[in-house]
């Protein structure tokens, strides 16, 4: 069984507050920071065991911590011995392979001077802001604020919502020996898919023993053009002759996603469903030219790609998401002008074993992929239509409008004709940058405390 004493808690079960701070730091003074984090930040952090039961959470604020390759340097740790190169590397020098413009990163993640990060959630602000006061009486001077990102649930019907009104995080792997119960439509995996040293991770057995039970968190702020997209949404309704144009423009929506902004209340029904035609459920032959139902392209069937993979493949490559909103709502002035002038988006989180399994292969070889799901009849269906991006430009998708999914309705099989049925004129979500981190065990905090 897995020791949930002893791992942190945003990792498994999320800490799953309505508000969440990102503090980010460097390390000024190491000998000062390795001490006090062994005698004072180690009793703070929040376990997966306590955030699980009301009774048990802290009373101020969760607290969750974790290190940039640099900043286990600064520390005297061995970085390279934990054996992820991604990691080692950071998120900056890998700005080519993740599609991302480095003139558009917040100067803060620009280069490798974040050394950590706290995150703090609770059910206020006030709250966090005690907590990181605490902290930062604790650590003083040994600690420099390079950036923080407040994030928070939207307000309202629109909590667990995110800002462009899809609801986020409900579809997650279960981990074997941990989540009880497995949901319909869950695929269960081993939890070395997200826990150095467990079974399935891909470097289990060579990893050192302050990283086994740590994983890595990749973080990005993901600043999102909302009013923009819901402009490009009017624009393009799709299905005029039978709906209405709030009815077309929602259900191109929903295409681009792959799920209604609507759909979500049940647990049981939310992921019970794949991506084959039921009557015909051979993967080869009609499921590779069908896009009835949702398109080739959408968000989730290129992130989780249900049923259109060997499931051997696909197990290799999922990330378990603990991403919250930062920013406020559309002001009435942004709605009006279709001009995002108040910085919003996502401040993702995602954790995986090995950086290039999860993050790196989802962004790099299916979402930014023209190509992927391979072996359907468009060869070239278009990069993810919410998060793919081809240098910021103009993106062409096809399968997004269902009136013309494929050239030849009655023989699909065999035609290569690329249907690119809609242009999206820019990227909605922008990345403005991020950093790989490792988040450790308790007993690994330890361990690099003591370095
Ligand atoms: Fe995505 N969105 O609101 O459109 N995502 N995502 N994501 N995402 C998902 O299933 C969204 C991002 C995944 O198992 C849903 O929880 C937005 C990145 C994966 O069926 C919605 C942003 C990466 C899944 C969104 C964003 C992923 C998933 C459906 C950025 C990885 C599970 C709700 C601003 C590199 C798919 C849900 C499955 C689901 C949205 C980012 C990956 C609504 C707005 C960067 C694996």
């Amino acid at each position: 069984p897995l020791n949930i004493d002893n791992i942190q808690a945003d990792i498994l079960a999320g800490m799953h507050k309505d508000k969440e701070l990102f503090f980010f730091f460097s390390v000024n003074d190491a000998a000062t920071f390795k001490s006090k984090l062994k005698s004072d930040i180690l009793p703070l952090i929040t376990t997966t065991r306590e955030i699980l039961a009301v009774k048990t959470q802290p009373i101020t604020a969760a607290v969750n911590i974790a290190f940039s390759n640099t900043g286990l340097v600064t520390l005297g740790v061995n970085s390279t011995a934990i054996g992820d190169s991604d990691f080692v590397a950071g998120q900056f020098s890998e700005t080519a392979q993740i599609g991302d413009n480095p003139s558009l990163w917040n100067p803060a993640f620009a280069g490798t001077s974040i050394h950590g990060v706290f995150l703090l959630a609770s059910d206020t602000i006030d709250n966090i802001n005690t907590e990181l006061a605490n902290i930062q009486s604790i650590l003083g001077s040994s600690i420099k604020e390079i950036h923080r990102l407040q994030g928070a649930a939207r307000p309202g019907s629109e909590s667990g919502h995110e800002h462009f009104g899809f609801m986020d995080g409900i579809s997650q792997p279960a981990v074997n020996g941990f989540t009880n119960p497995v949901l319909p439509g869950q695929t269960a995996v081993n939890a070395g898919v997200f826990l150095l040293g467990e079974q399935d991770d891909p470097s289990q057995g060579s990893r050192p023993s302050w990283a086994v039970d740590g994983s890595f968190l990749v973080f990005r702020q993901l600043q999102q053009l909302v009013p923009e997209f819901n402009q490009f949404l009017t624009d393009h309704p799709l299905d005029t002759d039978t709906l209405t144009p709030e009815q077309g423009s929602e259900l191109l929506g929903a295409r681009m996603v792959g799920r209604w902004k609507s759909l979500a209340a049940d647990p049981n029904r939310n992921n019970d469903f794949n991506y084959l035609i039921a009557s015909n459920p051979d993967p080869t032959t009609e499921n590779h030219f069908n896009e009835t139902r949702c398109p080739f392209s959408a968000h989730i069937r290129k992130a989780h790609p249900r049923g259109d993979l060997d499931p051997a493949v696909e197990n290799l490559h999922f990330i378990i998401r603990s991403s919250i909103p930062y920013g406020p709502e559309v002001t009435n002035a942004e709605a009006a002008s279709s001009t995002t002038s108040v910085d919003r988006g996502l401040a993702f989180v995602a954790y995986q074993s090995n950086i290039f399994n999860g993050f790196v292969f989802l962004q790099n070889f299916w979402i930014n992929n023209v190509g992927f799901p391979f072996g359907k009849v468009d060869p070239t269906i278009g990069v993810d239509p919410i998060i793919g991006t081809l240098g910021g430009g103009p993106k062409n998708i096809s399968g997004l409008d269902p009136a013309v999914p494929c050239p030849d309705a009655n023989n699909c099989m065999g035609q290569l004709d690329v249907s690119h049925d809609v242009v999206i004129p820019r990227d909605f979500v922008v990345s403005r940058g991020g950093e790989y981190f490792f988040a450790p065990s308790l007993t690994g905090i330890n361990d690099i405390a003591l370095a």
